[in-house]
């Protein structure tokens, strides 16, 4: 695997709720064109989502074992209250780009503090499910840099 999707709490229901905010597309239909995607650039990516902070925590040290050059992450609220995620990156020494979905700073104070960001090869906020896409392409240029 060269590249692992991480998606944390609540967005494996993307597209059904809050479309003003998320949109409508659901997240599988995100991890088939992000699969589509990677194929186009030679790249093999694999997809993980999860409610659990440590099931997260798992994915992550499990990727290195299998190989994993990048990360592409949206923590979901995990991103504004998880040191165990942090200390993960940061014990994998694996690069990652932070992606969120809607623009953090627009919104409540809460979501304006990430623990990911200081330690994020790059991070994406507010350009709704593209910012995945433009994940990748930024992780094909930086893996073939
Ligand atoms: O904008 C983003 O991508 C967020 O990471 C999404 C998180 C939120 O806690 C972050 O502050 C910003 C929440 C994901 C909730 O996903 C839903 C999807 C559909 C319906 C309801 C929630």
């Amino acid at each position: 695997m060269d590249v692992l999707l991480i998606n944390g709490p609540n967005l494996g229901a993307l597209g059904t709720r809050k479309p003003e905010i998320y949109g409508n597309v659901t997240l599988a239909d995100v991890e088939a064109t992000l699969g589509d995607e990677a194929r186009a650039l030679g790249l093999t990516l694999e997809c993980f989502q999860s409610n659990h902070e440590g099931a997260i925590v798992d994915r992550i040290h499990e990727a290195k074992r299998e190989g994993c050059r990048y990360y592409i992450v949206n923590a979901g609220a995990y991103t504004h209250t998880s040191v165990a995620i942090r200390d993960a990156f940061e014990s994998v020494e694996i690069p990652f780009v932070e992606v969120h979905i809607s623009n953090v700073h627009a919104r409540e104070e809460f979501r304006h503090h990430s623990y990911l960001s200081p330690i994020a090869a790059a991070v994406l906020v507010g350009c709704g499910v593209k910012g995945y896409s433009l994940a990748l392409e930024l992780v094909a240029h930086r893996l073939s840099a």
